[in-house]
């Protein structure tokens, strides 16, 4: 077979391969065949050897043509290939978006959490900052500067969780107010909430771990009429103008004087029902002026400053608010009861 020949026969025979060929793994291994160092066209351009020296330069001319004209064919396949490819890709990845998604089950914001965040509103609001401390924490800051010395009934066995001899799980929020009195200059404004632990039987009103936002406020002119109006802003803020406070007599040893602290009846504005057992009061709070020695211990001057506080049970106001009766609702993690108060 002269070259022209074999020439003609590697173009058909390629011709035929190139319509055959229709991925990239073709195509690389008809390339290899074709043009390739053991390729058809190579093994010809070695065979030129043995052609009489005057028919070389044209026999040479003749494979680079080919060997150019099947380059341009594959480089064109080539391309036709990524394109089709590329359809391919897209095709797969296509999302359709009318197809029904798949049921996630929602979570939802816990009634107790949506309580204390709508708090932490309301005072941060009137310039309160939120400070945060310790669960476990040093019976020094849960009693001793609290004014709540080693004999106080309060420090019962019965109502507190001891970890260690000098260790309690906090029974209240007020150790963190007592260490940042500790650590910050007056002004003081803060608000404190948190998880609390006492040792109670559960019951539809008692948990031994439930919820308290309590506040803290001392400079140098505070006064019970500053708590007052504080208390009453709060208490319009969560409940509406027509709602105030009312103040009782009470002790604490931390608060000197200290209260008792009513809202209007959030149920019948104070006409009188069940919620508040016809009184027309509810009581929500605990509130008084910082006791002087609690000030001295915590390292401010009691002749300088004064301040006063206040306490609050979540759970409490969480109840009212959504008329649950039986606070084991809140803690059970009920999906049912819990998925009431999805926001969306
Ligand atoms: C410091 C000084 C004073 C915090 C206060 C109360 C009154 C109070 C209760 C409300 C409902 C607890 O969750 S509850 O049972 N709290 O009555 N708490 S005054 O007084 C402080 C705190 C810290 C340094």
């Amino acid at each position: 077979m002269d070259m022209q020949e074999q020439l003609r026969k590697i173009q058909e025979e390629a011709a035929a391969s190139l319509e055959a060929v229709s991925d990239k793994a073709g195509l690389d291994a008809l390339r290899l065949k074709l043009l390739g160092k053991k390729g058809d066209l190579t093994m010809l351009l070695r065979s030129m050897g043995q052609l009489p020296a005057d028919m070389r330069p044209k026999a040479g001319q003749m494979i680079n043509e080919v060997r150019e004209k099947l380059t341009a064919q594959l480089d064109a396949l080539d391309s036709k290939i990524k394109k089709l490819e590329q359809e391919k890709k897209l095709a797969r990845e296509a999302i359709d978006v009318t197809e029904p998604r798949k049921h996630t089950p929602l979570g939802s914001m816990h009634p107790v959490s949506l309580v204390q965040d709508q708090l932490i509103d309301v005072f941060t609001g009137m310039g309160f900052d939120v400070v945060e401390g310790p669960e476990v924490e040093y019976d020094h800051y849960n009693f001793e500067l609290l004014n709540l010395p080693k004999n106080h009934p309060a420090r019962d066995a019965q109502d507190t969780f001891y970890i260690e001899d000098n260790i309690v799980l906090r029974t209240h929020t007020s150790p963190v107010q007592a260490r940042t009195m500790l650590t910050r200059k007056p002004p003081i404004r803060i608000v404190c909430p948190g998880r609390v632990y006492r040792a109670d039987e559960v019951d539809a009103t008692h948990s031994p771990v439930f919820h308290q936002m309590e506040g803290l406020v001392i400079d140098e002119d505070v006064t019970m009429a500053d708590l007052k109006g504080t208390l009453d802003a709060f208490a319009k803020a969560l409940y509406g103008d027509d709602v105030t406070t009312r103040f009782r007599p009470s002790f604490f040893p931390f608060t000197e004087p200290s209260a008792e602290v009513d809202l209007t009846c959030v149920n019948c504005h104070g006409k009188g029902c069940r919620v508040c057992k016809g009184t027309g009061w509810i009581e929500v709070l605990g509130a008084g002026m910082v006791n002087p020695k609690v000030l001295d211990m915590c390292g401010i001057d009691s002749k300088k400053y004064r301040g006063f506080a206040f306490g609050v049970g979540l759970e409490r106001i969480v109840m009212l608010r959504y008329g649950i009766t039986d606070m084991r609702a809140l803690y059970e993690g009920d999906v049912r009861f819990l998925s009431q108060f999805r926001e969306d």
